[in-house]
């Protein structure tokens, strides 16, 4: 079965002055599409096909020849769920399991946001930093390119793309202060929640 691109859950303008409509008309629209496109041409016929994209990207993490498979599969895992942990007029709110798991972790949710932010900056060239579980304490994790936590065996309940094309249209080079923006004003933490509920 082919893959296709999801339809952004709001529209194109409601992230605004965070992330432009700009911003997600060149990300979700080209970038997000040529991933899909690009797995569209390379499973077929591999020894992947007819495999889910979970299953795809745990079994061809590692593996050299399946590494144009991973890139793109990563990468559509990646983005699908990045729509997802954005929501308009999203507000600092974070639900009181969530924040419960983040104070225990990490002391505080300033200290979690700090090293989010840590994370995303620290992460040199293209990658995506994330906040994960390992099914008992949370954890910030980086990885590079379309890399992800699935490939790790973590679960991920938050992620944010430091590509430079999720970022350069309203930033520039300013990384850090679009991770700002991202985890203060950004952040769907309901859909968190619901991932946390499961690990
Ligand atoms: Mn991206």
């Amino acid at each position: 079965m082919a893959f296709e691109l999801p339809p952004l859950p709001y529209s194109k303008d409601a992230l605004q002055p965070h992330m432009s409509a700009e911003t997600l008309e060149f990300h979700h629209d080209k970038h997000h599409q040529a991933y899909v496109d690009a797995l569209n041409k390379l499973v077929p016929g591999s020894s992947l096909d007819g495999k889910s994209l979970d299953e795809i990207v745990m079994e061809s993490a590692g593996k050299a020849d399946l590494a144009s498979i991973f890139n793109n599969a990563g990468q559509h895992w990646n983005h699908t769920n990045f729509w997802k942990w954005m929501k308009p007029n999203a507000g600092s709110a974070i639900p009181s399991e969530v924040e419960k798991h983040i104070v225990g972790s990490f002391g505080s949710v300033d200290k979690f946001k700090e090293d989010f932010v840590q994370g995303g900056v620290g992460q040199f060239g293209s990658g995506w930093v994330w906040l994960v579980s390992d099914g008992k304490t949370l954890e910030i994790m980086k990885t590079p390119n379309g890399d992800n936590p699935l490939a790790h065996g973590k679960h991920a309940l938050l992620g944010c793309d430091v590509w430079e094309h999720s970022y350069y249209i309203d930033y520039r080079n300013k990384r850090a202060d679009y991770l700002k923006a991202f985890i203060n004003n950004l952040v769907n933490w309901e859909y968190v929640a619901e991932l946390l509920s499961k690990h």
